[in-house]
């Protein structure tokens, strides 16, 4: 199938040293090379080289700016395809003109994620693959980004392939028995079968799946809301960890309205943390939206940051706000210790009992790193950072990779019970139908586009 030609600025908007206007398809040559000044001639041109010149406006004459200029010839590209990238300097303006002359001479305009999903169309590199590059573009710590760089080489696919190809083995054998049922006690030896799912099948899905609980958050990042009643210093501690005024801190209770969410890093566990309104009964319409809207915050956090101060007694906010969060995952924040005694810190976890808890001052940087520590503690369950796996599934592999292990089992219950070959054939079938949803073989048109609509254009 013959495709169109498609353009688009692969850099982010606003200005930048150089900014790249990429064309992939049939026509990406003849339509950009005429712009090139001097002219070059096109059986001169070496692939994936780079030539200096200028794109000039072929009506006005007038220079557009000054480039570099590759061709990429199919099909060592990213997208199988012809690409040209113009490397043009980082101004808007200048790479939107160029854009728009390219659109005028015969490309359209791509998509968001448009050249990954050709590049993942032609074959070059499977749904994983391309899920990673979403994820090496949007990384936030370095492990996430060698978790998402691990998957970009292959690794993943490589692992489900290893896992598929056993299973692929067994239907031929299963399928000659169906085909050939006078001779099925020579070829259905139930023990070889359950051996080989155990060890080639069942063992490394099950593999995969520990590594998700282990390296999970690192890839995906978990939300922490930090909440409490007015003043206590909730702001205080979120400009603390980011280490930036980045949130309203004043005297004043109610001084956070909205919730303002920003991302740190937490030894290398991307955490995106939510400064909350502080929690109290209120007349006030304004503040009582910003309640609300902190309640509902609560629902969607992996982690409570209940923060308390203790240079006053307790009050029966800190309760009621003790009794909505102490089911959930939450670490007691202690704050203003610089102000508190020993006692009165006693008494607040007495009254408050169940959670981990940790003393700080957020205005005089105190307890802080212990607190990253009791965080990195409760959402990875280990003390320091372990050494990541080599491969970990995203969530959406995970419920395919636990789709393909319940239907493995069944497999190998079936040939231990000696299930009819045919109704073994069928749960074979669903784990590796399963299994090819990770990597693209069998994925619903619906899933590819939600997968690829997470792009940005030029990607
Ligand atoms: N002494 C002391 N004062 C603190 C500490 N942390 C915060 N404060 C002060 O407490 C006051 C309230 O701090 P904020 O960070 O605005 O408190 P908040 O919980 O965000 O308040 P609201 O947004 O109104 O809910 C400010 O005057 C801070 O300087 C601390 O550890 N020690
Ligand atoms: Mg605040």
């Amino acid at each position: 199938m013959e495709s169109d030609t498609i353009a688009a600025v692969a850099t982010p908007p606003g200005a930048g040293g150089i900014g790249v206007v990429k064309i992939s398809g049939p026509r990406a040559i003849p339509i950009t090379l005429p712009l090139l000044h001097p002219p070059r001639e096109l059986s001169r041109l070496r692939s994936h080289h780079l030539y200096y010149g200028s794109i000039i406006h072929p009506e006005t004459e007038k220079i557009l700016d000054e480039v570099l200029f590759a061709i990429m010839r199919a099909p060592h590209t990213y997208t199988r395809e012809d690409v040209v990238e113009i490397q043009a300097h980082g101004s808007r303006c200048g790479l939107g003109a160029i854009l728009e002359l390219v659109l005028k001479r015969g490309a359209r305009l791509a998509e968001p994620g448009e050249f990954t999903t050709r590049a993942f169309l032609n074959g070059r590199i499977d749904l994983s693959q391309a899920e990673a590059v979403i994820e090496v573009v949007n990384a936030q710590t370095t492990e996430g980004l060698e978790l998402a760089a691990r998957q970009l080489k292959g690794y993943l696919f490589e692992a489900i392939q290893a896992i598929r190809r056993p299973i692929e083995t067994v239907l031929v054998e299963v399928g000659a028995a169906i085909d050939f049922p006078e001779d099925v006690e020579d070829i259905i030896h139930p023990e070889p079968f359950v051996q080989g799912m155990l060890q080639d099948v069942i063992g490394p899905l099950e593999e995969l799946l520990e590594h998700y609980d282990e390296g999970h958050v690192y890839r995906e990042g978990v939300a922490a809301t930090i909440i409490g009643r007015p003043n206590v210093g909730k702001s205080s501690l979120m400009n603390r960890l980011l280490q930036k005024e980045r949130a309203i801190v004043t005297a004043v209770p109610g001084t956070t309205r909205d919730f303002i969410e920003e991302t740190v890093n937490i030894k290398g566990v991307p955490l995106r943390l939510i400064d909350t309104a502080g929690l109290h009964h209120t007349d006030d319409a304004l503040e009582a939206v910003g309640v609300r809207v902190t309640k509902e915050r609560l629902d969607e956090a992996d982690l409570v940051l209940f923060m308390v101060d203790c240079s006053i007694p307790l009050s029966d906010e800190d309760i009621q706000i003790y009794d909505l969060v102490r089911n959930r995952k939450t670490i007691l924040v202690i704050n203003k210790i610089d102000l508190g005694d020993q006692g009165l810190v006693g008494r607040i976890v007495e009254r408050l009992p169940g959670l981990a808890w940790v003393e700080i001052s957020a205005l005089y940087n105190r307890g802080i790193e212990r607190l990253k520590a009791a965080v990195f503690r409760e959402v990875t369950h280990q003390s320091g950072p372990a050494d990541l796996p080599s491969i970990v599934p995203s969530l959406r592999h995970k419920v395919a990779i636990e789709k393909a292990l319940a239907a493995s089992k069944d497999a190998e219950e079936g040939f231990k019970t000696r299930r009819h070959a045919e109704l073994v054939a069928v749960d074979l079938r669903e784990a590796l139908d399963a299994l090819g949803e990770i990597i693209g073989v069998t994925t619903t048109e619906e899933i590819l586009d939600q997968i690829f609509s997470r792009f940005c254009i030029g990607k």
